[in-house]
């Protein structure tokens, strides 16, 4: 048995976590070890730096020290949790992880993807997800999922120019590399959302024994 890394991807109010959930259902009732996280955090170090990336605050956070708090949250995450769940063979179903990184601090700030690859070098080394899930759906429809839950964060209170520049990040780089990427249509309901995480379950049962 084989540790599995998945991520779920996508912009805001897509349809992540409900969705991570139930695949963690759907693994677990076949005896697999899940462990479930997500990011910016994941342990509680970085959950305190998660706190300080989403905090609307009156002082602007310049770009570039956005962009090293997700890393340095990345960091502690991979070392505490990720990496030694994966070498215990576990399936690690991670919310958001360095696709965000390039769709938000790359597409959405417009910061260098150069930039950005340098410190997934540096931070992962070779590490990267074997499988990325991207929820995708139009921004209005999102936003409207994510609104219906009370007070925006930081990234949320962002206009339309910035979200549509992540969505298209995260289209671009899904369809770049379609043996890594799966892109699910979330503007569907629900169940259907949720059938197409089924037709996949074989795939990951199989890719899990190695
Ligand atoms: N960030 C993160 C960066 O900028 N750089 C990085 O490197 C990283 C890792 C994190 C923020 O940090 C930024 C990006 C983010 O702005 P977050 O809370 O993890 O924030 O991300 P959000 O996208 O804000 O999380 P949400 O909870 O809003 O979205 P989810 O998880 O995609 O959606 P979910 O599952 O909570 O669903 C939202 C609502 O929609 C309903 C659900 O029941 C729920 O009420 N829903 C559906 N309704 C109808 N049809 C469907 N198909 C539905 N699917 C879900």
């Amino acid at each position: 048995m084989t540790g599995l890394f998945i991520t779920l991807e996508g912009p805001e109010g897509a349809g992540k976590s409900t969705n991570r959930e139930y695949l963690a259902e759907r693994l677990r009732a076949e005896g697999i070890e899940v462990v479930l996280t997500r990011e910016p955090g994941g342990t509680p170090l970085a959950e305190r730096i998660r706190d300080v990336l989403l905090a609307p605050v009156d002082e602007v956070m310049n770009p570039d020290t956005e962009l090293l708090l997700v890393f340095a949250a990345r960091a502690q995450h991979l070392a505490e949790v990720i990496r030694p769940a994966l070498a215990r063979g576990a399936v690690v179903l991670c919310d958001r992880f360095t696709d965000s990184t390039y769709a938000y601090q790359g597409g959405g700030r417009g910061l260098s993807l150069e930039r950005i690859a340098a410190l997934e070098a540096f931070v992962q080394g070779d590490l990267r997800p074997d499988l990325t899930l991207v929820f995708d759906l139009p921004i209005e429809i999102g936003m409207a999922r994510a609104s219906a839950r009370g007070r925006l964060d930081r990234f949320e209170l962002e206009g339309r120019v910035f979200f549509e520049a992540v969505r298209n990040a995260f289209l671009k780089r899904a369809a770049a590399d379609p043996a890594r990427y799966l892109l699910v249509d979330a503007s569907q309901p629900l169940a259907q959302v949720q059938r197409a995480l089924d037709a996949l379950m074989p795939q990951l049962l199989e890719r899990h024994r190695g």
